[in-house]
């Protein structure tokens, strides 16, 4: 029997469901119950109700936020290494430091944190939602981190005062992107729409024709008129992108835009995961309690 039957067959046993970030690889993303960035892959694993595991093809944090919302189900980290550098950019001591400096001042954290991190904030945002969260805080000015890219972003879209922390939190994937690359490439490829993901650095922002999460644009994509977009963020999305749109082009901003945590899972790992039920991702009760609060925040803002 092959892998993907090994795997097909053991969800079947387990009562177990594969969720796929929007940055897996290609053939993880096709084997996936469901694709999609980590709300959407939050919001599916609450619906599936039946489901006794979650396999969360993604990264630490992803699966963190899963088990703290799902304590009724087993969350699977197909690879034990796949974790967020960004979310281990900004511990909980530090967090904790930058309160202290600001005592008054309400902190917005992005999901890309570690469970314990999460504790110590008012808020949760994702990076579709980011500008939304901030706006409805009742606040003139806040803490936002870790990504200062994302905190510049929100900043160019709400009248707010946001104070980015810690200085130079970022994601080191969206980092590879360089405006250079970009506009030589646009020169070449004629009425293609630069789409840029708020994790780049502001000098990209600056020359996007549209800037947005990976859900944000999917729907951007579908939408537009545009034949061909010129995708500036972890090489993964573009799978999802041409599968979804099949007459319109993708073209990767660079190549090597790939996050090596998130390509961590792989066919062979996904099936391990499954036969063995490791590495389960558990957060302490206290934890996750605290946590759960910032998350659950987040969504009753929204709605
Ligand atoms: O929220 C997510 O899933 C991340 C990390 C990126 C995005 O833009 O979807
Ligand atoms: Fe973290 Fe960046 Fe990888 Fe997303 S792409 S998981 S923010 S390192």
């Amino acid at each position: 029997m092959d892998v993907i039957s090994k795997i097909a067959q053991l969800k079947k046993e387990k009562q177990a469901v594969i969720l796929a970030h929007n940055y897996q690889r290609p053939e993880v993303q096709d084997i996936a119950d469901y694709v999609g960035d980590s709300i959407e892959l939050s919001k599916r694993a609450a619906e599936e109700t039946d489901a006794k595991i979650l396999v969360f093809a993604a990264v630490d944090f992803m699966a963190e936020s899963a088990a703290i919302l799902n304590p009724d189900k087993k969350v699977l980290l197909p690879s034990s290494g796949a974790r967020c550098p960004m979310a281990q950019m900004f511990p909980v001591e530090q967090v904790k430091m930058w309160k202290k400096k600001y005592p008054k001042i309400p902190l917005v954290l992005y999901v890309n944190t570690l469970a314990q991190a999460k504790t110590e904030c008012d808020v949760c945002c994702t990076s579709a939602n980011a500008v939304e969260i901030v706006n409805a805080l009742d606040t003139d000015t806040l803490l936002f981190g870790p990504d200062n890219n994302l905190a510049f972003y929100v900043q160019q879209k709400t009248d707010k005062k946001i104070i980015p922390i810690p200085p130079g939190g970022f994601c080191p994937t969206h980092l590879l992107f360089l405006k250079d690359d970009i506009l030589s490439l646009k020169e070449k490829k004629l009425n293609a729409e630069v789409m840029v993901h708020p994790e780049c650095n502001p000098e990209v922002q600056g020359i996007a024709d549209f800037i947005g999460s990976t859900s944000q644009m999917c729907k951007y994509a579908k939408n537009a008129s545009s034949q061909r977009f010129i995708v500036v963020t972890e090489i993964g999305l573009l799978h999802r992108l041409k599968k979804e749109n099949p007459t319109k082009e993708f073209l990767p901003a660079y190549e090597g835009g790939v996050c090596p945590n998130m390509k961590l899972n792989t066919f062979e790992r996904i099936y391990l995961a499954l036969k063995t039920e490791q590495t389960e991702i558990t957060v302490p009760l206290n934890v996750a309690r605290k946590a759960r609060k910032a998350l659950e925040k987040m969504h009753a803002l929204l709605s």
